[in-house]
């Protein structure tokens, strides 16, 4: 699996096992952190607030002036993403709404000179560095702010006819928008050390959106292969023909049912999910996923290869929300005890059929299944097909071990095959305090 050598085209030169290696310690790592922080954050009504509510230039530019963050703490955050579980994070360093969260030469529309004035994706980088933690930059493709960037069609908040449209493109030049966006590439891939991940965000090919020419994609990967070798690198510019063209790809906000496929070989994934419904903070938004959701998003994810995203939108101070601290923290706690069962597990093999009401995920490397209850069953635990596949079995909150046994009693020694096992579960859910 992981393999991915049907491309003839190329970007760069790698085996499907070196790719593999590149991407171990990520595929591994199964669970990050998603950072949307911009400007966006003040109106705290969604990232896309400036298209949603078509507001100008003029009018978004108060945004700007006003921005200062100052309670932002990096290692804060950095330590509540270590203790939620998390192993790596991805953060905005520019949105679509085109302001730079780094310093920049190429515009003057960056922190150091808002009220702030300090460069945060520094900051950010050197305090998840110092937790151990991988860090990732995601760069928006698209740029509401750039007066060369050409206005798309694909969402009716940019114009509602053909003429307004034109209107709005007139005199716009998308090759002066294509060197500007290589070189902001090139800076925040340069100046802040070794940068493990990419997150390029969006192409939308056909009449009413983008793809790769417009954002002379094949070039601008070429860069980022040379200047970062090591780095991993989203499916979002729209090159999934070219081998180095992308690494993984990026299903977001909807559950994934089988591991996702290309040409018959299975990909490297990750699904990207908010905690309620929008990226950034969003002060009144109530839709807020509960905490067993969240757990079963994550052990469902790893149950089929792929890896969770999980998305925090700061405020304009610099904090996270309560309700998202608290998700974190429980989820921390989750971890603690079950980690084993995320960390460089994957989807089990086939031949391993799944008890009703079970996820399961399995480590390759220990040989370990991870059978994941989510509501606790009945003392006789059926497992079909694996009397010759389980030496042992024990709870994994305490390592207490669960007997095996056959299957026995009146009704079953007629149904059950030679090759079902039992485990002999405490009629009472044992002493877990996590859900
Ligand atoms: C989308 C963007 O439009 C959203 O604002 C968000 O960044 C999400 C992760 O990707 O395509």
């Amino acid at each position: 699996v992981n393999q991915l050598s049907f491309s003839q085209k190329k970007i760069w030169d790698e085996t499907a096992e070196q790719k593999t290696e590149r991407m171990k310690w990520w595929t591994d790592a199964r669970f990050g952190m998603f950072i949307h922080w911009g400007l966006y954050a003040q109106a705290a009504r969604h990232e896309w607030v400036k298209k949603n509510e078509r507001i100008s230039d003029e009018d978004y530019q108060k945004y700007f002036e006003i921005f200062n963050p100052d309670l932002f703490d990096p290692a804060e955050w950095a330590k509540k993403a270590k203790a939620a579980g998390m192993k790596y994070a991805v953060i905005t360093t520019k949105h679509h709404e085109g302001f730079n969260m780094f310093a920049s030469d190429y515009t003057d529309y960056n922190v150091m000179n808002t009220p702030y004035g300090k460069d945060i994706i520094k900051q950010w980088v050197d305090a998840f560095r110092a937790e151990g933690l991988g860090v990732g930059f995601y760069y928006s493709l698209i740029d509401w702010h750039h007066p060369e960037y050409t206005i798309d069609r694909v969402h009716p908040q940019s114009a509602s006819t053909n003429e307004e449209y034109d209107e709005l493109n007139k005199g716009r030049d998308m090759n002066v928008y294509r060197k500007y966006l290589k070189n902001q590439v090139r800076e925040i891939l340069t100046n802040y050390g070794k940068i493990d991940i990419l997150w390029l965000d969006y192409s939308f090919p056909g009449e009413f959106g983008k793809g790769r020419d417009d954002w002379g994609a094949v070039d601008l990967m070429k860069m980022v292969r040379d200047l970062q070798p090591g780095i991993i690198v989203n499916d979002r510019a729209d090159l999934k023909d070219y081998q180095g063209g992308w690494d993984f790809t990026t299903p977001e906000q909807f559950k994934v049912n089988a591991w996702p496929e290309e040409n018959g070989v299975r990909i490297p994934w990750e699904t990207c999910q908010t905690f309620s419904g929008s990226w950034g903070y969003y002060r009144d938004e109530l839709t807020w996923k509960d905490n067993k959701q969240l757990l079963t998003l994550l052990i469902e994810t790893v149950s089929k290869g792929g890896n969770l995203l999980l998305n925090v939108g700061p405020t304009a101070r610099g904090t996270f929300d309560y309700r998202a601290d608290n998700a974190l923290a429980e989820m921390g706690e989750w971890m603690k005890y079950n980690s084993r069962s995320i960390y460089n597990c994957t989807q089990a093999p086939d031949d391993f059929e799944a008890p009703d009401n079970t996820i399961l995920t399995y480590n390759p490397e220990t040989n370990r299944l991870y059978v994941h209850l989510l509501d606790y069953p009945l003392q006789n635990f059926l497992m079909r097909g694996y009397a010759d596949k389980v030496k042992y079995a024990q709870f994994l909150h305490d390592a207490s071990e669960i007997k095996i046994g056959k299957p026995h009693g009146y009704w079953v020694e007629q149904k059950h095959a030679e090759n079902d096992i039992n485990l002999l579960l405490p009629v009472n859910k044992p002493n877990v305090e996590i859900p």
